[in-house]
């Protein structure tokens, strides 16, 4: 089984323009903490390769060893353009969750994004404010955005592994930062959710980190189709320019590094402009990669 894997695993790497983060396991460990036991021979029995064991030096005393203290899990963020497929890349991880019968089914807890209370926080589609007049209610809207977004990452979990669609980080560095160069926020708007951002990325008592980013990067024509294709009521309004605007802060963020430093996580680039029929598949092998370097760690 562990070929087999490999072969896959390679298979995509072969088929993606660069995927760097999940095989720099050095870099994966960055924000880690040890897995326990439980998890780590559930792994095993899934004939997963190079299962690292737990150091004894790093173990609690034996008085402690009982002691349940609520852990941060190992967190990978899906970012991406609009329509990029974030939502198709969780689908195996929420597949996997559900079937009591994989014996990794409660290794991963999958965190979708909260688009469905900006699309109804007690009555108001929030989503739908913003694209009809973003000048009006970009600052409204994004300071909603940026709350569901802490909330995600620092809900406790009792699984070691947690998926999330989109972050914190890129609501900021993306959108933010989107919405500010196009005249649609104010300069003051912009320092009030950045002295937020700031506060809460710093805020000691948050535990807010993330262990990977996994990038599926599209061509904004690709994105355009999709939503195009999906028609979420709120996006007709999306001009074309606004996804390439986006396109390219995610670009300077993950690709070209050029703004945003340092990462927050290794990042693992993905080509996703295929069919999602055929990234589907792919995102499929592309699971026991993302379990196995969270394991490594
Ligand atoms: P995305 O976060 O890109 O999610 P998606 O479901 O469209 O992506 P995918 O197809 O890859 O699964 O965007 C959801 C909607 O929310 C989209 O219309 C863009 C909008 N949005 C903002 O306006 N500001 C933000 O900070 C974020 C995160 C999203
Ligand atoms: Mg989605």
């Amino acid at each position: 089984m562990a070929t087999k894997f490999r072969f896959v695993a390679q298979h995509v790497f072969d088929n993606s323009r660069n995927f760097s983060g999940v095989a720099q396991k050095g870099q994966v460990l960055s924000h880690s903490r040890l897995m326990d036991n439980t998890y780590k021979s559930k792994l095993h029995s899934f004939n997963l390769p190079c299962v690292r064991e737990i150091s004894d030096s790093l173990k609690k005393p034996d008085n402690m060893q009982n002691t349940v203290t609520p852990k941060r899990p190992f967190t990978v963020v899906v970012e991406g353009n609009i329509g990029s497929g974030k939502t198709t890349f969780l689908r195996p991880y929420m597949a996997t969750t559900m079937d009591s019968t994989n014996p990794t089914s409660d290794l991963v807890e999958v965190v979708e994004e909260p688009v469905g209370s900006w699309r109804n926080l007690q009555g108001t589609n929030l989503l739908k404010l913003m694209y009809e007049d973003p000048k009006r209610w970009s600052l409204m809207f994004q300071t909603y955005v940026q709350l569901t977004m802490i909330q995600h990452h620092t809900k406790s979990s009792i699984k070691p592994i947690r998926v999330m669609e989109r972050s914190l980080l890129s609501a900021r560095y993306c959108f933010v930062e989107n919405l500010y160069n196009g005249g649609n926020m104010t300069d003051a708007e912009y320092a009030v959710l950045s002295e937020w951002f700031n506060f809460l990325i710093t805020c000691p008592q948050l535990d807010f980190k993330i262990d990977q980013i996994v990038y599926l990067r599209t061509d904004p024509e690709v994105a355009y189709e999709r939503i195009k294709k999906r028609k979420r009521p709120e996006e007709h309004l999306i001009p074309f320019s606004y996804l390439k605007d986006l396109h390219e802060l995610h670009e300077d963020w993950l690709v070209r590094k050029t703004k945003f430093q340092p990462l927050a996580a290794p990042v693992t680039v993905i080509d996703a402009n295929p069919d999602l029929d055929v990234l589907s598949e792919r995102y499929k092998s592309l699971e026991h990669q993302i379990l196995q370097s969270a394991v490594n760690k």
